[in-house]
């Protein structure tokens, strides 16, 4: 039983909208077609590719953990305690294989087609840019993050911490792309971002297109984002053009978006009508489950990690409320028994980013355990467990989230 898991599961399973590891070794005739058509390889454990795949080249080997051709971590170690995430230490995840890399020589001209407004366009990112600008301190984080930690094998990439970062979007406010085009037309609930990777023949387009909507409250913060830490966002990450949704899970904010439409219903893309939707274990996914949208209140320790010193430690950690910002962390050394509040280090960039925090500790010789828990203003706080569910989402819980650090 333990083997069939671990071959159906295993730590290089691609994830929600890719072909399991099931897919391939047991799966139909027409789901290892879809395998070769979509260009993924097929990988055994000892064949796992260490070296950084083309697209994403310029990263910084050393800070991330390379799951698969298209699911690359961040480190522990490597997250620190700055404000922001450097662009090359920020996590990748790509559902399906990125469009070409030439899609970004010339970023304004790719085009982005506006419908469910009163005047129906496609704009392209040089018209977007005269439109307006904000910028926008945000997480991102996969919904799969902390899959890792779920005793049932959820299936799916095994993130641990790192399947998030912080940075800074600069775009043009989605609300003021909608006013520009005459406003909404009546009746519409849902914001519907289309990704723009070209999708192989003979698959159902809707079996694996990225295609996400969320609820139109999120015009209140939404941007079309063309520039990430004041670069030209770079093709890894979406560019020339992705849809930034602060506050909500990584998989809604489109990259290479080339359409947005205000929509009555969500889409019945399998992404958002089966995929990312909060389930019991064992139960499949459809669209009367929660979808992940916003995200919850989460904190996690970066520092120090494996080895304390005797006397003196700063534990250095990072925390963020979603869409609600944060009123504070708290840090226990003893697994949760005591508790004393961290102080927030450096400046606050707003609700949706992260806020780095730091707590002086004397340690004794031994193993400690540090955990850590986040506050929001609203008073939501980390629970102490998890909240078990088939893929493994959400997981905000405190204890599965902490380090035994020893000192000798
Ligand atoms: N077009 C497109 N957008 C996408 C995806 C994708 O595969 N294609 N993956 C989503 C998921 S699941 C996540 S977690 C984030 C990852 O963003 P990053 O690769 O910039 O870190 O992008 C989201 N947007
Ligand atoms: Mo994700």
């Amino acid at each position: 039983m333990k083997t069939e898991t671990t071959l159906e599961r295993g730590p290089n399973d691609p994830g929600l909208a890719n072909p399991s590891r099931r897919s391939i070794l047991i799966g139909s005739a027409g789901a290892m077609a879809a395998v070769s058509l979509l260009g993924f390889s097929r990988l055994s454990a000892a064949e796992e590719p260490k070296s950084l795949p083309d697209y994403a080249v310029w990263k910084e080997r050393s800070a991330l953990i390379i799951h698969s051709t298209n699911t690359m971590e961040t480190q522990r170690g490597a997250i620190g305690n700055g404000v922001i995430t450097a662009s090359d230490r920020l996590f990748v995840r790509n559902n399906l294989p990125a469009p070409p890399a030439s899609v970004t020589d010339n970023p304004d001209a790719w085009e982005v087609r506006v419908e469910g407004v009163k005047n129906p366009r496609t704009l392209t990112v040089g018209e977007l840019k005269s439109m307006g600008v904000t910028t926008v301190a945000s997480v991102l984080q996969c919904s799969g993050n902390g899959r890792a930690f779920f005793p049932h094998g959820a299936s799916g990439t095994q993130w641990s911490v790192g399947a998030a970062g912080c940075v800074m979007w600069t775009g043009v406010p989605l609300r003021d792309v909608v006013d520009a085009l005459g406003g909404a037309v009546d009746g519409v609930r849902y914001i519907t971002g289309t990704g723009g990777e070209s999708l192989p023949d003979g698959v159902d387009p809707k079996s694996i297109m990225v295609e996400r909507s969320i609820p139109t409250r999120a015009l209140d913060s939404a941007l079309l984002a063309w520039a990430m830490n004041d670069e030209p966002l770079p093709h890894t990450h979406g560019g020339p053009l992705r849809l930034v949704v602060p506050g909500y899970y990584g998989v809604n904010n489109v990259k290479y978006v080339k359409q947005i439409a205000l929509t009555e219903n969500q889409t019945d893309a399998k992404i958002q009508a089966s995929g990312y939707r909060v389930r019991d274990v064992g139960m499949k996914g459809s669209p009367d489950q929660p979808s992940m949208w916003e995200m919850n209140v989460k904190s996690w320790v970066t520092s120090p990690l494996e080895s304390g010193r005797k006397g003196r430690n700063m534990i250095y950690g990072v925390a963020f409320g979603g869409t609600v910002a944060l009123d504070k962390v708290e840090v226990s050394t003893d697994g949760g028994k005591n508790w004393k509040p961290a102080r927030f280090l450096g400046p606050d960039l707003g609700p949706f980013a992260w806020r780095p925090f730091v707590m002086a500790v004397d340690f004794g010789p031994g193993e400690h355990r540090i955990v850590s828990k986040a506050t929001d203003v609203e008073g939501n706080s980390q629970p102490e467990g998890r909240i078990d569910n088939e893929r493994g989402y959400g997981h905000n819980g405190w204890s599965d989230h902490g380090v035994t650090v020893t000192v000798g």
